[in-house]
């Protein structure tokens, strides 16, 4: 006789089947080789363009899509000049650069840091914690120990710049983000390789002046990033705190599982952040976010609440920026 242990056991084992072949019949309906879009990359701003060159180098060699979503938005991490990303980035109103990053691959392997202090490259650490670790998500001192185990340096990643803007900043300490400046430099990016796979990316030191340990939607998978590989892929940038309230980028995904084209999904998500600001009586003119979503034909969308978003594509026509849509004229 099946005893319960047993039946428990068979069905699940028969669950799992089934849901297993659901997932390969699904994926298999998809033939790689008629995506004629691919491969691709699309990135967040436009110091995108010099990230996507980077990515672009694993894409056109056949590399994977993961490695060139990490390799692109390194470059972006290590830019003293880019003041809300890695080394270089904003501080809290402490003084601490305290970092966030995410990654995402094909097989829904997800791995994140958030809260990370003094490491450059806080998307690698992203990646080992993903691949090396049975967790998804490392924080604070626990992350910075994990990274520092791990062969990564130690650095100041606060340069003279940012730390003279922050002492102008700390005499009036008015906590007022400036939208399209103080929280617009965020690096969020897409990328399909030539076997139409796809993986995602996103990294930023957070919001400039923000309270020390606060986390915005950057490493929150679902929120800053969403990555299905038999949908598509999107990532968020702007003020994290609207965008974790809607778990933006899975939405986006969701929409375009629905049938949504990219541009629609991500015109859908704004639409639902402008609803949810306007529902809290909030001034909508204080707020930016905006949405980058790819899907596996290889179409693009973007679209934000304020004008001032843009975001570099690089496929087989070239590295280009283009100005997003917005939801204010
Ligand atoms: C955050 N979403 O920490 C980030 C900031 C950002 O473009 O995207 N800036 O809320």
């Amino acid at each position: 006789m099946t005893n319960r242990k047993n039946f428990i056991k068979t069905t699940t084992l028969a669950s799992a089947a089934i849901l297993l072949s659901a997932f390969k019949s699904k994926a298999d309906k998809i033939d790689p080789k008629k995506i004629t879009g691919k491969p691709i990359v699309i990135s967040t701003w436009d110091f995108g363009l010099q990230a996507n060159e980077a990515a672009w180098q694993v894409l056109k060699d056949n590399g994977r899509a993961l490695d060139s979503v990490e390799a692109g938005v390194k470059i972006t991490e290590a830019d003293p000049t880019n003041q809300s990303v890695g080394y270089g980035g904003r501080p809290d109103r402490d003084g601490r650069v305290t970092l966030d990053a995410c990654i995402m691959d094909e097989f829904f392997n997800i791995g994140s840091v958030a809260c990370l202090e003094h490491i450059m490259h806080p998307i690698s650490v992203a990646r080992l914690v993903m691949e090396k670790t049975p967790h998804v998500m490392l924080v604070g001192d626990g992350a910075l120990q994990f990274a520092l185990n791990n062969g990564f340096m130690k650095e100041n990643l606060l340069t003279d710049e940012s730390q003279r803007e922050w002492k102008d900043w700390l005499t009036e300490s008015q906590y007022n983000p400036v939208i399209n400046i103080e929280n617009h430099d965020t690096i969020g990016m897409l990328a399909m390789d030539a076997s139409g796979n796809l993986s995602g990316a996103c990294t930023t030191s957070g919001l400039a002046y923000k309270m020390h340990g606060r986390v915005g939607d950057s490493p929150i998978i679902g929120a800053g990033l969403y990555v299905d590989n038999e949908i598509g892929a999107a990532t968020a940038t702007g003020i994290g705190e609207e965008v974790i309230r809607i778990v933006g980028s899975h939405l986006v995904v969701e929409l375009m599982r629905q049938g949504k084209s990219p541009q629609k999904a991500c015109e859908e998500a704004v639409l639902r952040i402008v609803k949810l600001i306007n529902l809290r009586k909030k001034d909508l003119k204080d707020y930016q976010v905006g949405f980058l979503a790819l899907n596996i034909k290889g179409e693009t969308g973007a679209y934000s609440i304020q004008k001032g978003f843009n975001y570099a594509k690089y496929n087989a026509d070239g590295n280009k920026l283009f100005d997003a849509e917005s939801f204010v004229k």
